[in-house]
């Protein structure tokens, strides 16, 4: 390739490899509460008409075990214990989901942790009772995006 042609594509190898390195996966759980109240169909049909696409997808229930590891991070709050026995008392649906500015769009979508300080609209505050059942999860980070949805898929989960 001469320089004169190598300097003509910079321009779409640097936009390539800024597209590359942008992460726009998040990872989510509708949780126990939301499962048992019959919200799994709505709460999935908020989340694809937002714009997100499903790249991975299962119904399951975790053990106590799997809860705690999950929430591992929470170990040492006050909470821990509640919400590790909350999250492993019913079926749960976890999934990878796919959008430009994936993590923070999801969040903005779910609305506060606290469903009494979720903005109108939001799933939290369509669907969930209180801040120990809130309905759904999502990453607060590309990197435990990546994380969480290596816990709950293989390689060949997901596509
Ligand atoms: P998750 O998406 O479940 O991680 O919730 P979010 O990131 O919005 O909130 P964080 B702070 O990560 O809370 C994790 C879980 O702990 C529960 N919780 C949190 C309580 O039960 N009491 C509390 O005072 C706080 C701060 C809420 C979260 N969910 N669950 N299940
Ligand atoms: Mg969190």
């Amino acid at each position: 390739m001469s320089s004169d042609s190598f300097i003509a594509c910079l321009p779409l190898l640097l936009r390539r490899k800024t597209q590359e390195s942008m992460t726009n996966r998040t990872f989510t759980m509708i949780k126990p509460d939301a499962t048992a109240k019959g919200h799994t169909g709505a709460i999935l049909d908020q989340i694809i008409k937002a714009g997100f696409s499903i790249k991975a997808m299962k119904w399951t229930r975790l053990t106590t075990e799997q809860a705690g590891e999950f929430y591992a991070v929470h170990k040492e709050r006050p909470f821990y214990g509640e919400l590790v026995d909350f999250m492993s008392s019913g079926p749960i649906v976890a999934a990878i989901l796919e959008k430009d500015n994936a993590v923070a769009d999801f969040r903005k979508l779910i609305g506060a942790t606290d469903p009494a300080k979720a903005d109108d609209g939001t799933i939290r505050k369509l669907f969930a009772a209180s801040v120990g059942e809130n309905a759904v999860h999502g990453s607060d980070s590309d990197e435990n995006a990546q994380i969480e949805g290596s816990f709950f898929f293989s390689g060949l989960e997901r596509f």
